[in-house]
């Protein structure tokens, strides 16, 4: 069972044709990863603790006639929800859920699995739309995330996403910061045979974007994401700098930047999470994404994601190759917790 797509022709048809063969069958090598199971049985794994535990745990919570409804099941349900993954307020307006429509009264268990299969539906409801395209013309993307988050990988996945959509990439190296940054993004236009704009360590990145936009837009590439620092002098530096990238790609195309992907490290806990609030509200981002969930046994840590940011989760990252990513989808997540 697939809970999320890879990628999804229909709501993007794409209308390019791929640069040249070599860079085709460049995109399949690095495709193959997503073999039968790859990407989507990863994540199944990460939910199995959560999905034991709503399963096991709550089924010992009844007998065979039932249960009452009161303050002492209404605990313990609670206490069950809360080992999962899912986070406290979650699982308080699960537990609230339960109360108000079935207080003292004997329920059965599929009742209940029904009720916490609805809430967390609805707890993470997200639009639809995977990704803001461009109406015409050129789309662009800002990666914006804390130091370490997964940026740059992320961005090499939108790439090869993209490419194998049959768009045309230009990457803008952003993170001026480290020389580092810069070698690492090369690295991976070179593997994914897409074009790349880059500067000198430490000049500025918003004349790289300006630079990598100015290229999309002139040469008639289809997307361009633009890669930012995570770290700089202080937080306010940062800040000020993300603004300007956005200011200056505005007068370039005025409804860019048409996403701003705020990558979370689904490892960090909850600090990470705090951290990268900040950003969130700060770069005006538009959508999640959501790396390294092969590298956490929580899979369930989607959960409290949603309810702590208003934007959505657009993609999950499953690893450190190109096509380690995958479109996030709601329905499919909360089927595979219960299945
Ligand atoms: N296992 C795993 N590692 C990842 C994933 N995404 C990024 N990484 C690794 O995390 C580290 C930091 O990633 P990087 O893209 O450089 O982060 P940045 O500083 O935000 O640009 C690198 O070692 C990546 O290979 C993921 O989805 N899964
Ligand atoms: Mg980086």
């Amino acid at each position: 069972m697939a809970f999320f797509r890879k990628k999804d022709k229909d709501s993007q048809p794409s209308d390019v044709v791929p640069e040249s063969a070599t860079e085709d069958s460049a995109a399949e090598d690095l495709d193959s990863n997503d073999s039968e199971g790859g990407v989507w049985s990863r994540f199944r794994r990460g939910l199995k603790k959560t999905r034991d535990l709503l399963k096991t745990d709550i089924r010992d919570l009844f007998k065979a006639e039932g249960r009452l409804v009161d303050e002492a099941f209404l605990g313990e349900l609670f206490e069950i929800l809360v080992k999962t993954d899912m986070g406290g307020k979650s699982a308080m307006a699960i537990r609230n859920e339960i109360e108000s429509q079935f207080q003292n009264r004997i329920v059965e268990m599929e009742e209940v699995l029904g009720v916490v299969r609805d809430q967390l539906r609805d707890l993470m409801a997200q639009p639809e739309q995977p990704v803001r395209m461009a109406p015409s013309g050129p789309t662009v993307i800002l990666v914006v995330g804390v130091n370490g988050s997964g940026k740059t990988t992320s961005i090499a996945k939108l790439a090869n996403w993209f490419k194998s959509e049959g768009k045309s990439v230009v990457l803008g190296a952003g993170d001026t910061f480290r020389a580092a940054a810069v070698e690492q993004l090369s690295i991976w236009a070179d593997r994914l045979g897409v074009e790349i704009v880059k500067a000198e360590q430490g000049s500025d990145p918003a004349s790289v974007a300006h630079r990598a936009v100015a290229h999309t837009i002139e040469n008639g590439r289809d997307v361009c994401i633009i890669d930012t620092a995570g770290r700089l002098q202080t937080q306010v530096n940062l800040m000020k700098q993300l603004e300007k990238i956005h200011r200056v790609i505005q007068g370039q195309i005025e409804d860019a930047p048409h996403e701003v992907f705020l990558v979370l490290d689904a490892t960090a806990g909850q600090n990470g999470v705090s951290q990268a609030k900040g950003f969130s509200e700060a770069a005006r981002c538009t959508g999640i994404i959501l790396a390294k969930l092969d590298g956490t046994a929580k899979g369930g840590v989607v959960i409290p994601i949603r309810q702590e940011f208003e934007i959505p989760v657009i993609f999950v990252g499953q690893g450190e190759q190109p096509a380690d990513l995958a479109l996030f989808e709601v329905d499919e997540f909360v089927t595979a917790l219960f299945e």
